[in-house]
C-alpha cells in the first residue's frame, strides 16, 4: 500500500486497484475562444495545472495504473444536450474558432497537447458535469478493480466535485490533487478542495502532486 499526506489524514491506496482520472483537460475549457471564454472567464487561470498533471501522467503511466481521460461535450445534433443547460448556455454548438463549442469531434472539445491520452487509455465522454451521469465510467472502473480514484482537472468546483460526490456516493475513495485541479474563480478553487476534506472527509481527501510523486514508487519526482 502507498500512503499519501493528505487532508484530512494519509490518503492509503494501492496503486494496481488506483485510477487516476483527468478531468475535462479541453481546449474548450483552457483556451481562449471556447466554452469557459463564452461564458465570461478568464480561460488563463486554469493553466498552472497543467505541468504538475504532466508529471503526475507520466508516473502513473510509469506504474502502469489505470488513466481515464474525460471530456464534456455533446454529439453534433445535440440530441444529449438538456434544454435547461441549453438555455443557459445558448453558445453550446456555435461555431468558434476552434470549432463548434462543446461538440465531441471538434479540436476544441478535444485534450490539450500538453496532456494528449495515449492508446490504451480511456477517452470518457459526458454530457454532464459529472463523470459518472450518463456513462459506462462506473462499469469500467468496477471491471478493472479499481477502489480508489486520484481526482485532477477542472473546474475544481464544477466538474471536479461533482465527479467527486458522485464517487464518494459509490464507495470509491478520492483523492483530489490541488495543484492539478483549478477554477476560473480561485475562492471557489479553495473552498471546494476545502469542503471535500471538512468534516473527516466528507467527501474524499486533499492533497499535491508533489507527496503523491514522492510517495508513489517509481523515479519520477517533482
Ligand atoms: N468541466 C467543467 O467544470 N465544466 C464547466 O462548465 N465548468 C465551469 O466552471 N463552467
Amino acid at each position: 500500500m502507498t500512503a499519501v499526506p493528505a487532508e484530512p489524514g494519509p490518503f492509503v491506496f494501492d496503486p494496481d486497484t488506483t485510477a487516476l482520472v483527468v478531468i475535462d483537460m479541453q481546449r474548450d475549457f483552457l483556451e481562449p475562444g471556447g466554452f469557459g471564454s463564452a461564458l465570461g472567464n478568464d480561460v488563463s487561470l486554469l493553466s498552472a495545472a497543467v505541468e504538475p498533471l504532466q508529471r503526475v501522467l507520466a508516473a502513473t503511466r510509469e506504474l502502469g495504473m489505470t488513466i481515464i481521460h474525460t471530456r464534456e461535450g455533446h454529439r453534433p445534433d445535440m440530441a444529449d444536450c438538456p434544454p435547461a443547460k441549453f438555455a443557459r448556455g445558448e453558445f453550446i454548438g456555435t461555431d468558434s474558432p476552434k470549432g463548434r463549442i462543446l461538440i465531441r469531434g471538434e479540436y476544441g472539445h478535444d485534450i490539450v497537447d500538453e496532456l494528449a491520452p495515449l492508446p490504451g487509455e480511456v477517452v470518457l465522454d459526458k454530457p454532464g458535469k459529472g463523470s459518472f451521469y450518463a456513462t459506462d465510467l462506473e462499469l469500467m472502473l468496477r471491471n478493472a478493480g479499481v477502489k480508489s480514484l486520484i481526482v485532477t482537472g477542472v473546474t475544481t468546483e464544477v466538474c471536479v466535485h461533482t465527479t467527486v460526490r458522485e464517487a464518494n456516493d459509490r464507495g470509491f475513495e478520492c483523492l483530489v490533487l490541488s495543484d492539478c485541479c483549478g477554477s476560473y474563480f480561485p475562492e471557489f478553487h479553495e473552498v471546494a478542495l476545502r469542503m471535500i476534506s471538512a468534516q473527516g472527509g466528507i467527501f474524499g481527501w486533499v492533497g499535491s502532486s508533489s507527496d503523491l510523486l514522492a510517495a508513489l514508487p517509481i523515479g519520477a519526482r517533482a
